[in-house]
């Protein structure tokens, strides 16, 4: 099954938090372009972040493949500090072929993705018919 995860770093080198992840990352079929992005919310301040969204072809669930994310956020060394603060690296859990979940510290599709041009300009340029189908981009 088709899964795609959106990546993210604003704090260090965010270069190498990004291409570490995508190096440890399982099953990756496509990266998208490098996106540099204003942040959205959190405390003013933050510098931009890099952005960019991997597809997967996996068997992995989501629940694996959240797990897979947070330790590629502990390696970076993000410490959860902040709800929307800066952070090494953000890895969000995107679309897990056309599975749903809705547990308190999972939900996919992810339920903020459609509005966040970070995310949908970078899953457009690997997946345009799932964003065209899920409304304007
Ligand atoms: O949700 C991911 C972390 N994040 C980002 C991000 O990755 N990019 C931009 N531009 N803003 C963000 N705000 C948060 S929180």
């Amino acid at each position: 099954m088709r899964a795609y995860l959106g990546l993210g770093s604003n704090l260090g080198d965010r270069w190498a938090h990004l291409r570490s992840a995508v190096a440890a990352l399982p099953d990756v079929v496509a990266v998208s372009p490098v996106y540099e992005t204003d942040p959205v919310g959190g405390p003013s301040g933050q510098g931009p972040y890099l952005n960019l969204v991997v597809a997967l072809e996996t068997d992995r669930s989501p629940r694996e493949l959240l797990d897979i994310g947070q330790r590629l956020e502990a390696a970076a060394g993000r410490v959860r500090k902040e709800r929307w603060g800066p952070r090494a690296l953000d890895v969000d859990i995107l679309l897990v072929g056309s599975l749903c979940v809705d547990e308190p510290d999972l939900v996919v599709p992810h339920p903020r993705m459609w509005e966040r041009r970070f995310v949908l300009a970078p899953l457009a340029d690997l997946a345009a018919g799932s964003v065209r189908l899920a409304g304007p981009l």
